[in-house]
Order: structure tokens, then C-alpha cells, then sequence
């Protein structure tokens, strides 16, 4: 079996149910230029799969560290979201800051999805260099954006799959 290195090939993505999906998106500004790629795939896969751009909720935020916050702000503010999508872009540095950004922004993010029950993404690039982050961007290595997207849509369909088994 072929290994999985991404999601960006998810079959089911375009469905009529999608039309009717609110979706919030943060994105970071930090490492602006590599974020602005990453919301572009992510906003271009959703109208792509069918949500309507009515829909869409695009606010941005200072870094990363601000992601899960805000996800939960928007979530706190609007109860009709179904799903958020975090994107950002943490790059190493020279000190330990990298470690505790990313290791705080996955936890939160996986918090407040689990705290209000909708998929909320985990789009955060943590590379190395630039160069890895360009790669992950939109270059040879895809656009990450695309992958969280898709992977939203994918827990919205088997979120009414479950709704529909009960
Ligand atoms: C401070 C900081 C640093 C050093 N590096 C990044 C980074 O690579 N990517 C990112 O998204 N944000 C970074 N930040 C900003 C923090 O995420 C946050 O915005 C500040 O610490 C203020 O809370």
C-alpha cells in the first residue's frame, strides 16, 4: 500500500451537503507571505468542494500562539460555525520559543475542538527553515492550506455520517 504523505487527494470533497457549512478560518500573520499561500489553497479547496463564499469566515491574527484563542472566541461568538480551519506558520529559531509555540498552539487547537465538538484543523507549518515552509506552501511539497481544508470537509462528511447512524 502506497503511504499517505498527504491529504490534498481526498475523493469525497465536493458535496452538495457543503453548500450549507459555515466555516471560520484563522490565519496567522507571522511568516505572512508563507500564511497568505496557505489561506489561498485553503479558501480555494472549500469553494472547490462546494461551500459557498458567504460561508467562509476569514480573520486573521498577530502569530500562531493567538490561533486557538481566536478559534474559540469565533466558536463562543457565532454558534453557527461548523468547523474551523487554523493556518500558520511556525519557523525555527535561536532560542526555545519555537518548542513552546507549537507545542502550545497543537494543544489548544485540539482543545477547542474537543471542548465545542466541530473539527477544528491543525494548518500550523513547523519547519526548520524557510525553505521547508515555501516547500509546504505551495511548492514541491504541496500547499498545507489545501491538505487542512480537505481535511475539514472530510470531518464535516463523516460528522453526518455519525448524525445519521443514530
Ligand atoms: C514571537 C514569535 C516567534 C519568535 N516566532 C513565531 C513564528 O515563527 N510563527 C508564528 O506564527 N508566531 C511567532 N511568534 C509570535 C507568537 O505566535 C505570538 O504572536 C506572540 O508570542 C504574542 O503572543
Amino acid at each position: 500500500m502506497k503511504k499517505k504523505e498527504n491529504l490534498s487527494d481526498i475523493s469525497i470533497l465536493k458535496n452538495s451537503n457543503n453548500a450549507n457549512c459555515k466555516i471560520g478560518i484563522i490565519v496567522s500573520m507571522w511568516n505572512e507571505e508563507v500564511t497568505s499561500a496557505l489561506e489561498k489553497g485553503a479558501v480555494d479547496t472549500l469553494l472547490e468542494g462546494g461551500v459557498t463564499k458567504n460561508n467562509l469566515l476569514v480573520f486573521h491574527v498577530p502569530g500562531s500562539f493567538e490561533l486557538p484563542s481566536a478559534a474559540a472566541m469565533l466558536l463562543e461568538a457565532n454558534e453557527n460555525v461548523d468547523a474551523v480551519i487554523c493556518l500558520g506558520c511556525i519557523i525555527q529559531g535561536e532560542t526555545r520559543h519555537f518548542e513552546f509555540i507549537a507545542q502550545a498552539v497543537a494543544n489548544g487547537i485540539a482543545k477547542v475542538g474537543i471542548e465545542y465538538t466541530v473539527p477544528v484543523i491543525f494548518g500550523v507549518l513547523t519547519c526548520n527553515t524557510a525553505e521547508q515552509a515555501t516547500d509546504r506552501s505551495g511548492g514541491k511539497h504541496g500547499n498545507k492550506g489545501v491538505e487542512a481544508a480537505a481535511t475539514c470537509l472530510q470531518m464535516l462528511q463523516t460528522q453526518r455520517e455519525m448524525h445519521n447512524r443514530r
